[in-house]
């Protein structure tokens, strides 16, 4: 049944699943495992050596084929076909979202407005996988004749966030005798910081933007051309010294990059979907063209899972499934992720932006006003860290805060009893959440009376646990899929567009306005509110 025009609480397996929820609310996972001592192997699917157990949540069979009747009767299918094969289905920006087309194989054919994109797609990543052997090899030299040393980053947001996650996720895999740093803050700081130490002979600066005009990035790169050329003395070294990724050709040029130094990409790429792109070239100068490919196949390998196994036994679709449930029925604001792995302490940053930056949507396709919510807040850092600082209010405070713990059988560093220690903590806090510790068991631990309550885990605290075997580059393409997908499916039910961003667009041009009023040298006339008028007149006053 194709009803995805019909509005999401006028769907049958929405009203299905509010009914339903009022019953769950009253049930505790304690009788819900109590009742079935299949259930820890039950609820559980795993594809492409990526293991999901969804056990601990609150739900039931029945909760599991409603939400699989709601993305049925939400169309997830056919949007989904919609989004491989190229249709423009982010509407408000007319474009089409072809992520995937990044991470397919040659073979395949991909075709916009009639063209097949695949082999640009291979045609940019081999211009890359040259040019990050000749940096890896040293044979590309910059002004003076030394090899590069440094690689710096230069973007923000989705040109920043994907390279930096990467890097460190896959820096055990990195060469080592090459520095990466990057920068994206228009905070002078953070440009500071990251060249304090290297020397601009041996630095070469990836100035990565989609547009070319991002004030933050263009700044940036314009303060790095003048760190460059205050010592290599010569216009001609930018050719050595910079390259562009971009899809903005006019733009690179006026800044002086010449367009043969240029990695392009296509404007269905989003800014967030686009580390895998020429974005990625830090990335691939890091872990070399082999490994990058790697990681292209294990996105590739979740891609296809996503596009054609049925929600039932489909990672993402249940990932981003349990979610709506939590977010509609439980009032949870928040969806915590934990990956316990340190090398992904930027993952939680990097999923940040995937999730809200795609469905922080107010407005459905047709641009009527929801009636519900979207976009969970993401949010979270590595375990075991966050045990001993935020986990108190997930175990003990008054909000439900759904978990996704991700962990591995190996570790990349194996030390001592250490890899065995932190996946202890893995499963013995997604034990405690699920199942709490009851007065009765407080209280014959031999804890005073008054002391109980505080004692007490109510537990019912729902989570995922998220299992492979070790962190390689074709694993970490495999989860970034399993969540862009987890995005995508919760983007069609919720009916919204998951791939425009005006908010960031606003971003970008209300600073420019205030930048002129707190430059001028004469007194502006401020047209703002009264705050933000004495705000700009005591910046100009005191800076
Ligand atoms: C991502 C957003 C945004 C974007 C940055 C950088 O989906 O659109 O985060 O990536 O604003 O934009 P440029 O790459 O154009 O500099």
């Amino acid at each position: 049944m194709e009803t995805k025009t019909i509005a999401l609480v006028d769907r049958p397996a929405w009203k299905a699943l509010k009914a339903h929820a009022d019953e769950i609310r009253g049930r505790h996972m304690r009788e819900l495992f109590a009742e079935d001592a299949s259930r820890g192997e039950r609820m559980t699917a795993e594809a492409e050596g990526i293991f999901l157990d969804y056990s601990k949540n609150r739900v039931t069979d029945e909760t599991l084929k409603l939400l699989v009747q709601l993305a049925k009767e939400s169309g997830l299918r056919a949007r989904a076909e919609a989004m491989f094969t190229g249709e423009k289905i982010n509407i408000t920006e007319n474009r089409a979202v072809l992520h995937v087309a990044l991470r397919a194989p040659k073979t395949e054919k991909i075709f916009v407005d009639g063209e097949d994109v695949v082999p640009g797609v291979h045609e940019v990543l081999d211009k890359m996988a040259a040019f990050a052997d000749r940096i890896r090899s040293g044979e590309w030299k910059g002004h003076t004749g030394k090899r590069i040393r440094n690689v710096v980053n230069i973007g923000i947001g989705g040109s920043d966030l994907g390279p930096v996650m990467a890097y460190e996720a896959l820096k055990h895999y990195s060469q080592r005798d090459l520095t990466f740093r990057f920068v994206s803050n228009v905070d002078g700081t953070d440009f500071a910081e990251a060249v304090q130490d290297l020397d601009p002979e041996e630095t070469l600066f990836l100035v990565a933007s989609k547009t070319f005009t991002t004030l933050e990035t263009m700044t940036n790169a314009h303060t790095a051309r003048d760190w460059s050329l205050a010592k290599l003395k010569d216009e001609k070294a930018v050719a050595k010294h910079f390259v562009a990724i971009s899809t903005n050709a006019k733009e690179v040029s006026k800044f002086g990059i010449d367009t043969a130094n240029m990695f392009g990409f296509w404007d269905w790429v989003g800014g967030r979907y686009s580390m895998d792109s020429a974005i990625g070239l830090s990335t691939m100068i890091a872990i070399g063209p082999k490994q990058f490919r790697e990681m292209l196949e294990g996105f590739h390998a979740m891609d296809v899972h996503f596009r054609t196994t049925p929600p039932e036994k489909n990672l993402p679709a249940l990932l981003g499934l349990l979610t709506i449930w939590y977010t509609e029925f439980f009032d949870a604001q928040t969806q915590a992720v934990l990956p316990y792995e340190q090398y992904l302490k930027r993952f939680p940053a990097y999923l940040q932006q995937l999730t809200m930056e795609s469905n922080g949507k107010h407005v459905t396709l047709d641009g009527t006003h929801v009636d519900y919510q979207t976009g969970a807040i993401y949010w979270g850092e590595p375990g075991t860290n966050g045990q001993h600082s935020f986990y108190q209010l997930i175990h003990q405070g008054t909000r439900l805060i759904p978990c996704d713990f991700i962990g591995f059988y190996k570790t990349l560093n194996p030390l001592g009893r250490h890899h065995d220690m932190l996946m202890a903590n893995v499963f013995a806090q997604a034990e405690a959440l699920a199942f709490g510790k009851t007065a009765k068991q407080v209280k014959a631990e031999g804890t005073p009376d008054w002391l109980v309550p505080h004692r007490v885990f109510e537990g019912n605290r729902p989570s995922n646990t998220i299992l492979a075997e070790k962190l390689t580059p074709a694993v970490l393409g495999k989860l970034i899929a399993l969540y862009e997908h987890a995005v995508f499916t919760q983007g069609v039910v919720w009916n919204i567009d998951s791939f425009d961003q005006w908010g960031v667009e606003l971003g970008k041009v209300l600073a420019t306005k205030i930048l002129g009023e707190l430059e001028s040298k004469d007194e502006p006339k401020l047209e703002h509110d009264s705050s933000t008028t004495s705000l700009i007149k005591r910046y100009r006053k005191n800076k």
